[in-house]
């Protein structure tokens, strides 16, 4: 199962997987981060599909086409501001990782990628946030077949680093 993940540095929007995951606001009308660089990268059209949706609730996730990028979809996320962690943040943060990866299965994609969901403009601690997205991967994998491989993009050296060090100690090799 831990071989199905891979954790890689660089940009979401070049990842030749069936889905890439957008970290996105309820409104799914764009934004920066990583959803601005999803919202270039794929084109105008992007935003027409996302604005006939009609918005997305927190912990929730919606489907739109890829168009220029790589990724045929894109599956729009809404991460859970940080509050001090007293307002549901760590079980919403959970359901977007659990939702993306049921609607990944729904629509036949094998592969899928995700950014850090709420740990940029959203603020959510880095380690806990890494903690659950490994936690959620790790239990849907555990109980799912069809996903071949769930691709976390870290963008930059710190993210990298916690990511890879909370991988060694989720998925411990040898004995
Ligand atoms: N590829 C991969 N990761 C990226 C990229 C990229 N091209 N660009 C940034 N990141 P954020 P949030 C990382 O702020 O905290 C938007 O305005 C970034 O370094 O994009 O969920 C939305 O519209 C960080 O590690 O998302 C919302 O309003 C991670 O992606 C709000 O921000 C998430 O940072 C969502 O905030």
């Amino acid at each position: 199962m831990k071989e199905k993940i891979e954790i890689i540095q660089g940009d979401i929007t070049k990842q030749k997987v069936d889905a890439i995951v957008n970290a996105a606001n309820t409104s799914l009308l764009g934004g920066g981060g990583v959803d601005g660089a999803i919202h270039r990268a794929a084109g105008p059209e992007l935003l027409e599909e996302t604005r006939k949706i009609g918005g997305c609730p927190t912990g929730e996730a919606r489907v739109s086409k890829g168009y220029r990028l790589p990724a045929r979809w894109v599956i729009h996320t809404v991460g859970p501001v940080w509050r001090g962690g007293r307002s549901r943040e760590r079980e919403l943060l959970a359901s977007c990782y659990k939702n993306s990866l049921k609607a990944a299965v729904e629509i036949g994609a094998k592969t899928i990628a995700f950014p850090s969901i709420s740990t940029g403009a959203y603020g959510f601690p880095l380690e806990e946030a890494t903690e659950i997205a490994l936690r959620e991967t790790g239990k849907f994998l555990a109980s799912d077949s069809n996903l071949e491989k769930v691709v976390f993009v870290c963008f930059g050296d710190q993210v990298t680093g916690v990511y890879r060090k909370l991988f060694s100690r989720f998925f411990p090799t040898g004995p």
